[in-house]
């Protein structure tokens, strides 16, 4: 019995030291073709329930936010202009996914882990994936074929533009923006009005060519064998630059709502898009945790412009009412501090 409670003892005190979870415990995220169609109908209502529980966020000060799932969307377009195109992306997205998740299993009953969608299974025909197929078991598919009608983020070439005509989101209304995206720009807060009521349907306007040129299995591989964090975001977020990436091209090949940099998590493919992105720098740091966990290369100014102050395992980063501050260090490793997930 002593023996048993002296390992008892030392187990709690190395889980507390390292904080590592243990690994059969651990959130399974899986690919959305290869959950059951049960599993998917599971995500699908708990983002639905979400829309019927209230907001935390005060509609009366935030007039366009309307329920539980309006916190995620206004929180993201409050700091959207610190935490894109420089080295919070990754970090800050892992944790509003880790948070989305959280949610959706507290307060939806949700049992799963947030799905995440492959690229390149859908670089020639994102209607043929399952995710956008449009069936009942998707996240809806294209908008329709409307070139004038994009929420002001028209793809050249897009082969949609409008509202989503099939699938469960059919009838689903965004509550907040369109924005412009040269509005995100360093050190600016959310432009005014940022939070008005403009309550319309779901736009998409997909246009696959983003995705074989940036997100294909060639980028893929080359996201895995990259050799430092520099080299891994000059793939996945080269926007310091002015380019797209992995990333962006997977925003811009759905278009419409995901291409609006401040309220794309208006669309349900969101957190797919951004469980891929996260999952690509998870097994990227798998291949060498010790040197790349906490591998960090740029600022928290958008678009990273030189002479900003790098970000560190030591920098906080804030979620508004989704969660207290954050230092990074807490958000970069899926099996440490609060985290416990697992891609499979
Ligand atoms: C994505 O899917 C393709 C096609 O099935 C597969 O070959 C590839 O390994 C997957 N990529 C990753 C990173 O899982
Ligand atoms: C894409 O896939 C859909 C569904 O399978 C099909 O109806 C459509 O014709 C395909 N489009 C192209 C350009 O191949
Ligand atoms: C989804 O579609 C299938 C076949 O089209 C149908 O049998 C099923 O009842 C539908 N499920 C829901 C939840 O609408
Ligand atoms: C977005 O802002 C830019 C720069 O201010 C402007 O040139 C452009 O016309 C705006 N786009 C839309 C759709 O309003
Ligand atoms: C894959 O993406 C890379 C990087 O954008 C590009 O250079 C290459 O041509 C693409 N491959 C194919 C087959 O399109
Ligand atoms: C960050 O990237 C720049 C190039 O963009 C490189 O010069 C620098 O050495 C990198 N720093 C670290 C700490 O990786
Ligand atoms: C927006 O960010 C500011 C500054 O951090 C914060 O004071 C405010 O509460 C945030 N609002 C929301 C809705 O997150
Ligand atoms: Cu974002």
């Amino acid at each position: 019995m002593a023996v048993f409670s002296t390992c008892l003892l030392v187990l709690l005190a190395v889980t507390a030291t390292s904080a590592s979870c243990n690994p059969n415990a651990a959130t399974t995220r899986r690919e959305w073709g290869s959950l059951h169609p049960a599993q998917r109908t599971e995500y699908i209502d708990a983002i639905l329930c979400l829309r019927h529980r209230p907001s935390v966020i005060p509609s009366s000060q935030y007039p366009g936010v309307r329920d539980r799932l309006d916190d995620f969307v206004a929180t993201h377009i409050n700091y959207t202009s610190r935490i894109h195109d420089n080295a919070l992306l990754l970090p800050w997205h892992r944790h509003f996914l880790f948070l989305w998740e959280r949610t959706l299993q507290d307060e939806c009953g949700y049992t799963g882990g947030v799905p995440y969608w492959n690229w390149s299974l859908a670089t020639s025909n994102l209607s043929a994936s399952p995710i956008f197929d449009g069936t009942n078991t998707s996240l809806s598919g294209n908008g329709a074929f409307d070139p004038a009608a994009c929420d002001g983020h028209c793809n050249p070439g897009g082969s949609g533009g409008g509202c989503v005509t099939s699938g469960p989101f059919k009838d689903y209304q965004v509550h907040l923006g369109p924005f412009n995206n040269s509005d995100a720009e360093p050190h600016k807060p959310p432009p005014l009005h940022a939070f008005d009521y403009n309550p319309r349907c779901l736009q998409r306007d997909f246009n696959p060519q983003y995705l074989a040129q940036y997100n294909n299995a060639t980028v893929l591989e080359q996201l895995r064998a990259a050799t430092d964090i520099d080299a891994f975001l000059t793939l996945m977020d080269p926007s310091r630059e002015g380019v797209t990436g992995a990333h962006g091209g997977g925003h811009r090949a759905v278009g419409g709502a995901m291409s609006d940099v401040y309220s794309s998590p208006q669309d349900p493919s969101f957190m797919l898009h951004h469980g891929m992105a996260d999952r690509m720098w998870a097994l990227w740091q798998g291949g060498d945790m010790e040197t790349r966990r906490e591998a960090l290369n740029g600022t928290a100014v958008m678009h990273d412009e030189p002479g900003g102050t790098l970000v560190t395992p030591d920098f906080v980063t804030e979620f508004g009412v989704l969660d207290r501050p954050r230092t990074v260090r807490e958000l970069m490793d899926p099996m440490r501090y609060d985290y416990c997930y697992r891609y499979e």
